[in-house]
């Protein structure tokens, strides 16, 4: 097959066309473009690298795009895993001329190797310390590696699991709230699918960690996304559509959501004390 641009062989398709390498990368590029120009992102941003493909696809496009970045990892204490991450993500950083921060979740007193089920607790602590390492960085973004797949396989889980009223994380882009101490999140790859991400890395020869978090093994969400590929094999768009719904959904929920601050830290909180601060053992 020939690239839909040029005469060289084709690489990858997506949405109908046929994509040459050098081809692809502007495709990719573009799709992260268009969440920049959209939301008019201007300024600083704290990146997020978990030492994964798509946080490094991310951080890379980013680059590109000459922003001012400062990249940081969550070191998660999760054994074998989290030390092999926190490597990828700082050989890319020595790539790329950046230093990296690092955050140790262990110092926050929280052990998610002591949960049973830790992937709600990890999810609360990310979310939480991100947004705290940005504001407190003076950071007008945190970006985050989540793309089409990810964003589409975690509303399809809340959907089947009947958590819609916890519904988040469907938009590309959220607004900051200073007054809570809430940094606008913004997802540039929010576009683009999980393989395509992996081309992106593989063909600018990324460092990133190939393994999967342990307690990801036989999670229900991993075979939710396969199946999820496997439909918009048939029905090219899909992902998108099914995006762009959830987002929409999630749009009329916010609305009604009241945020105080937390009375132990001072950040955004749905109740009186923060989900973080309660993971916390000393506070
Ligand atoms: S939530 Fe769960 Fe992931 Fe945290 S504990 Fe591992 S699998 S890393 S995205
Ligand atoms: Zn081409
Ligand atoms: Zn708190």
């Amino acid at each position: 097959m020939k690239c839909y641009y040029c005469n060289k062989e084709a690489i990858e398709e997506a949405y109908g066309k046929a994509y040459c390498e050098e081809h692809f990368i502007k495709y990719f590029l573009g799709k992260v473009r268009s969440v920049i120009d959209k939301f008019n992102i201007r300024g600083k941003i704290a990146v997020a690298l978990s030492g994964g493909k798509d946080s490094s696809a991310c951080f890379h496009a980013l680059n590109k795009f000459k922003f001012d970045l400062l990249p940081f990892h969550i070191n998660l204490g999760i054994k074998y895993y989290s030390n092999k991450c926190q490597v990828e993500a700082e050989k890319l950083c020595n790539l790329l001329g950046y230093d990296l921060e690092v955050i140790y979740l262990e110092e926050y007193g929280i052990d998610l190797e002591k949960y049973e089920k830790p992937c709600s607790i990890c999810g609360t602590a990310k979310r939480y310390l991100m947004n705290k390492f940005a504001y407190e960085n003076n950071c007008k973004y945190v970006a985050t590696g989540h793309n089409l797949s990810d964003v589409v396989t975690f509303a399809m889980n809340n959907v089947i699991t009947g958590n819609i009223l916890n519904f988040r994380g469907n938009k590309p882009f959220l607004e900051e709230n200073l007054e809570y101490k809430l940094v606008a999140k913004v997802k540039p790859i929010y576009y683009l699918k999980d393989k395509e991400c992996m081309l992106y890395a593989m063909i600018n020869e990324l460092p990133y960690a190939e393994e999967e978090c342990p307690h990801a093994e036989n999670a229900p969400t991993l075979r939710l996304k396969r199946w999820l590929h496997e439909m918009e094999t048939e029905m090219p768009g899909m992902l998108l559509n099914m995006a762009r719904s959830f987002w929409r959904i999630e749009e009329k929920i916010r609305e009604e959501v009241n945020l105080n601050k937390c009375i132990k830290c001072g950040y955004a909180s749905y109740g009186k004390i923060c989900k973080f601060c309660k993971l916390r053992k000393k506070c």
